[in-house]
């Protein structure tokens, strides 16, 4: 049950200068920070951790919102998932991003929950989506840009672990003894 999830501070949440604020939240629910860096993505590594198989689902995410807000388009899925993913690699690329490790119980839950949903309008508040940010993933890609978002956390346990095995080497990973071990074992 003790897990590892990977969390990245988007290009967006370091401009805006929310990268302590995105770190204090998962850090006071307990979770133990266990590798970190501040790196700019090449487009070719923004690929591999988004790699193309995602455009038919953010195609068909986009078509249904673009329904919901009355958008009409004669676009298929595949060419609106396209141009979605365009936009989300550029937007990871513009800057630099932070990426961290945290291990907890039920950390890729709990990650997730305090990310909030994926698009803005609709994470709840009191998560970080929710709180830092408002536009639709709809909106951003109707607009031609990268809907931000502000970070990435892994979506589940296989995901979290092949994400960190691209974004660590084994040596950048730490194990100490954090305050909330003492209740682990
Ligand atoms: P997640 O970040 O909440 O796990 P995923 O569905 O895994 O969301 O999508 C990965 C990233 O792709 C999102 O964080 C967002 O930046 C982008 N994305 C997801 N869905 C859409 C969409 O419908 N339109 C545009 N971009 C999207
Ligand atoms: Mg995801």
């Amino acid at each position: 049950m003790i897990e590892k999830t990977l969390v990245i501070i988007k290009p967006d949440g370091v401009k805006r200068s929310l990268t302590g604020e995105i770190i204090t939240r998962f850090e006071k629910a307990g979770l133990k920070i266990i590798g970190m860096k501040m790196i700019s993505l090449t487009k070719e590594f923004a690929k591999k951790h988004y790699p193309e198989d995602i455009i038919p689902r953010i195609g068909g995410k986009t078509l249904a919102d673009w329904k919901e807000m009355g958008i009409k388009t004669e676009k298929d899925e595949k060419t609106i998932g396209r141009d979605a993913w365009n936009d989300l690699i550029n937007y990871v690329t513009e800057g630099p991003v932070v990426a961290f490790v945290l291990e907890g119980v039920h950390a890729v839950e709990v990650v997730r929950k305090i990310t909030g949903s994926t698009s803005p309008h609709k994470a709840q508040p009191g998560t970080v989506r929710g709180d830092y940010s408002h536009i639709s993933m709809g909106y951003a890609t109707y607009r031609g840009f990268g809907g931000r978002n502000l970070i990435h956390t892994s979506g589940s346990k296989e995901e979290a672990e092949q994400e960190i095995k691209l974004w660590f080497k084994k040596d950048e990973l730490f194990k100490y003894k954090g305050v909330h071990d003492e209740h682990l074992v």
